[in-house]
């Protein structure tokens, strides 16, 4: 009937690629929810799109296996929105994008057409690798509505660190320090800064700062391996270089040690806690007032000027917080205001993705484009790249039915 639909997985996205914008109607995904099986010797999930993350990491984790995608709505999100969304989350350094992850997958088109790429194979090189196009296309080509998913084994020894660090260059120079030092362990690189810590503390019940002192800036290191003891020899060598104060020589700024004070958890409730400092800000930020959040990929040792830069800009005028995935260069920039000011946020955008582009970053890293970013896909594509985005568009869609107004420009019909 030609009916527009948008597709809602856990709706917990943050670029508005879930919610209809005029009369679409939601198709939500929630009772496709079975898990349909495990190949435990080629470590292959199968199962429908509607299976919350959490819910699948648990049945593989009894399993001896684990998700390749972990990320702060895990409770909600839904595994196959995590594919139409190309979710990136902590877990991205360690083991990758989902279009390495995800084997196979099946999606309903436009016009009811089943396409089974339900593919398990490590190896398939028969030409275009169609179900690529649907991750992380936001429902706009299809409705994706099953999964199969390389699962990696799960780690046996996983060790959690968190750092305060005295500047941003430092957590630079840690991060270094960390993939050369903790190397095929080392499975997650998070930083925040001092307003996103306060900013938990004084939000969440029961998060509280680990260290004696406050920092501007905090790291948190996560090892994951299938050897306690080798791991733990590791994690202390580095403990041991990060804290010791530097000849200056190498990659540490002279003098001061690269860390000035640091926590190791010693059970899991201590390593929740820690990992709560760094995924709950976003939960803080909510309750803090009116948020604006931008995720956006930069060469890392820029990420944080953005920061300051956009601190300076709004002044007394908003709260302007980063955090992110320093190990992917994946900046979350979030600008706290008690109500919504269009002064504010006439003051961001486009400026801030007017620097992205001209650092030849990214608009969105991780999140999408949703609804919120459509008008600013230009600065990270070209207008080559745009034009034949909409012939795929045009040719899975051509009457435009599926997430209308999402992800791309307005087009025009289709000849
Ligand atoms: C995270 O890494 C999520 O915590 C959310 O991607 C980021 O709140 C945000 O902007
Ligand atoms: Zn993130």
């Amino acid at each position: 009937r030609r009916l527009a639909v948008v597709p809602q997985g856990g709706n917990t996205g943050l670029v508005g690629g879930s919610v209809p914008l005029f009369d679409e109607v939601i198709v939500s995904m929630s009772r496709m929810n079975s898990i349909i099986s495990l190949d435990p010797l080629a470590g292959i999930v199968t199962c429908e799109a509607g299976v919350v993350l959490e819910r699948l990491n648990e049945y593989l984790e009894e399993r001896d296996f684990v998700m390749p995608l972990d990320l702060g709505a895990k409770g909600s999100c839904h595994v196959g929105g995590n594919a139409a969304t190309n979710a990136g989350g902590i877990r991205f350094l360690r083991y990758g994008s989902l279009h390495g992850s995800i084997l196979g997958l099946e999606a309903v088109l436009a016009d009811g057409t089943v396409l089974d790429s339900l593919s398990s194979l490590r190896k398939d090189n028969t030409g275009y690798d169609v179900k690529q196009l649907f991750i992380g296309s936001e429902g706009t080509l299809g409705i994706i509505t099953k999964l199969a998913i390389l699962v990696p084994r799960k780690p046996k020894a996983v060790h959690v660190a968190f750092f305060g660090l005295s500047s941003y260059e430092k957590c630079l120079a840690t991060l270094v320090r960390a993939r050369s030092e903790l190397s095929e362990v080392l499975s997650a690189v998070e930083f925040l800064d001092r307003s996103s810590l306060e900013l938990v503390t004084r939000h969440l019940p029961g998060a509280r700062d680990p260290l004696a002192a406050s920092y501007p800036f905090y790291v948190l290191i996560e090892t994951s391996g299938s050897d306690a003891e080798h791991d733990n020899e590791k994690l202390n060598r580095f403990l041991e270089s990060v804290m010791t104060p530097s000849s200056g020589a190498g990659d540490a700024p002279g003098g001061e040690a690269l860390v000035q004070d640091g926590t190791l958890a010693q059970d899991r409730t201590q390593m929740k806690a820690l990992w709560k400092l760094r995924e709950g800000i976003a939960e803080a930020l909510m309750k803090n007032g009116v948020v604006y959040k931008y995720d956006i990929s930069l060469p890392t040792d820029k990420m944080y000027d953005f920061v300051e830069d956009m601190q300076r800009r709004l002044g007394q005028r908003a709260l302007v917080v980063g955090y992110g995935h320093l190990g992917d260069g994946n900046l979350h920039l979030n600008v706290s205001v008690p109500q919504h000011s269009t002064e504010v946020h006439g003051l961001i955008e486009p400026y801030l993705f007017e620097r992205v582009h001209a650092h030849k970053g990214s608009v969105s890293a991780e999140h999408g484009m949703g609804q919120c970013k459509v008008k600013y896909l230009h600065f990270s594509k070209s207008p080559e790249a745009i034009g034949v985005m909409q012939r795929i568009k045009n040719l899975f869609d051509p009457h435009g039915i599926l997430n209308p107004y999402k992800v791309l420009p307005a087009r025009s019909a289709p000849t």
